[in-house]
Order: structure tokens, then sequence, then C-alpha cells
């Protein structure tokens, strides 16, 4: 009977440390993201940033968007984008890069703690408005896409360039048309909408923009004369902004590890008593 107690102990204790050796680290990290688009060019609407496990996945091309991504397209606002979000992944980690507009040039910060970059937090998916535009946005079609865990040991950084010719997306949710475009003036375009989700609903699917958009934009006079679309056109640049991510602390085992790893410990201690007590 003994013995089977000693097994039952053992046993305990390699699942203890098992469970200590398979924990991840909490990592924190800083996201920036620059528009590296040349001057004159787009701008990009406060940058949503979400880190899971490959369960949320922002959208697919030739379907309909969800309301989180029409709201982020046609309006900047990634509220019903976050609020998607915590609900799909419930281990999953999210923020927005707050401040204006980012126009080529600007640069936006933010800092997450406590990722699991190995495991809950593995993948990143981000997601914003492209003005001028109705609904053009950027963000990652392919949930897996980009996978962070490389960033575990040593800290590092990653880099993605969003954006740029055939990488923004009409979220096929408004039809293009400067009368409801959003940001007009930041352009010197009229016209332009005055509240949250004005325009004609596009009925569409999320695609792909492949050619210059705007000049099929051109309605009712809102345009000035001469005016120079060349500098906005996206589909001529290699990338409308940058993103990196990179570790801003030395990832340190969480609390419950060192307890895990202290009680599996413990128990071979137990297991080594008894057995000298059993010679
Ligand atoms: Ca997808
Ligand atoms: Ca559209
Ligand atoms: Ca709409």
């Amino acid at each position: 009977m003994q013995n089977h107690s000693w097994i039952r102990t053992i046993a305990a204790a390699s699942v203890a440390l098992g469970l200590s050796a398979g924990a991840h680290a909490a990592t924190d990290i800083k996201v920036t993201f620059t528009n590296v688009s040349p001057a004159g060019s787009v701008g990009t609407s406060p940058l949503w940033v979400g880190f899971h496990n490959s369960s949320f996945d922002l959208f697919d091309a030739g379907s309909a968007a969800s309301l989180g991504v029409e709201r982020i397209a046609e309006d900047g606002n990634s509220g019903p984008l976050g609020t998607l979000f915590a609900a799909t992944t419930l281990t999953g980690v999210q923020g927005t890069l707050a401040g204006p507009p980012a126009f080529p040039g600007d640069v936006r910060m933010l800092t997450l703690t406590g990722l699991d970059l190995q495991g809950d937090n593995r993948y990143f998916s981000y997601a914003s408005m492209v003005v001028l535009s109705n609904d053009f946005f950027i963000g990652n079609d392919d949930a897996m896409a980009h996978d962070l865990s490389s960033l575990v040991a040593g800290g590092g950084k990653i880099s993605i360039f969003v954006g740029g010719n055939g990488n923004v997306w009409d979220a096929g949710t408004e039809v293009n048309d400067f009368a409801n475009s959003l940001a007009n003036g930041a352009f010197g375009i009229g016209g332009g909408q005055t509240g949250a989700n004005q325009g004609d609903d596009e009925h569409g699917f999320v695609h792909r923009i492949d050619a210059d958009p705007y000049a099929a934009f051109l309605n009712q006079g809102l345009v000035p004369a001469g005016y120079d679309f060349s500098p906005l056109a996206f589909t001529g640049q290699a990338a409308i902004g940058r993103i990196d991510i990179e570790v801003v602390t030395a990832p340190v085992p969480e609390p419950q590890t060192y307890a895990m790893l202290l009680g599996g410990l413990a128990l071979i201690g137990a297991v080594t008593r008894r057995r000298m007590r059993a010679r």
C-alpha cells in the first residue's frame, strides 16, 4: 500500500513540475505606428491592435464586414471592434494608439502589459481607417499572419509594413463618394461627412483596392479645379505605415509559476524523506 502512495505522490510532483515548465512568461510590449507615406499622402485613424491565440479573424475578403470593421473603416471608431474582440477571445489583449489621425511622418505609441506571446497573445491583428476615404481600411485578413512568439527569448522587435499597393481594403459598407467621405478638409476638398455612419450603404463585400481609387471619386464639384490626386494615391507606394512591436521589459515568470515550482519541489522533498524513512 505504501508503494502505491509513493506512486501517487511522484505523479502529483510530476504534474506540478510539468505545469510550471509549461507556464508562459508575462511580457510587456510597446507598439509604435509610423505613417511612412510621402508628404501629402493619406492619413490613418488611431490604430487598433489586438493580440490573440489565433481565434480572432478581423475579416474575410469576399465576405461582408462585421459591424466592428464597418465602424472603424467608415468613422475611425475602434469601439465596436473592441467589443467584438473582447467577446471573441476572452484571453486577448487589445488597445488603440490614441491621438489624432496620423498623417505622413506622424508617430503614435502604446504600451501593453502582461501578454503571453507564446500562447494567448501570440498572434497580432490590427485595423485602422485610411483617410481620405469613405470606408477604406488597413488590417490583416489572416488571423495568423503575424506570429510574435519569437519576441519572448531575449526580447527583440518585429516591424510590419502595412497598407500601400494592394494592401488597403474597401470595407464594402459605404459607397465611395466625396460627399460623405471623412477628413475632406485636411486635403482641401469640400463636402464630407459631419457625423458617424453617414453615407450610402454599399451592400458589398470586403475587397482589395488594386488601382488608384480617387479618380473614380470625382463628383459634385467638391474637388478644386486642377486638384492633384497623385500624392494621395497609396497604390503608388510600398506601404502607408510601419508597425514596430518590441519587448520593453525582460520576461519574468508569473508569481503562480514560482508557486507551482516550489510546490513541485516540496512534493519531491516529501517523496525523498519518505524513501529515507523507509530504508
Ligand atoms: Ca480572415
Ligand atoms: Ca466603399
Ligand atoms: Ca455605414
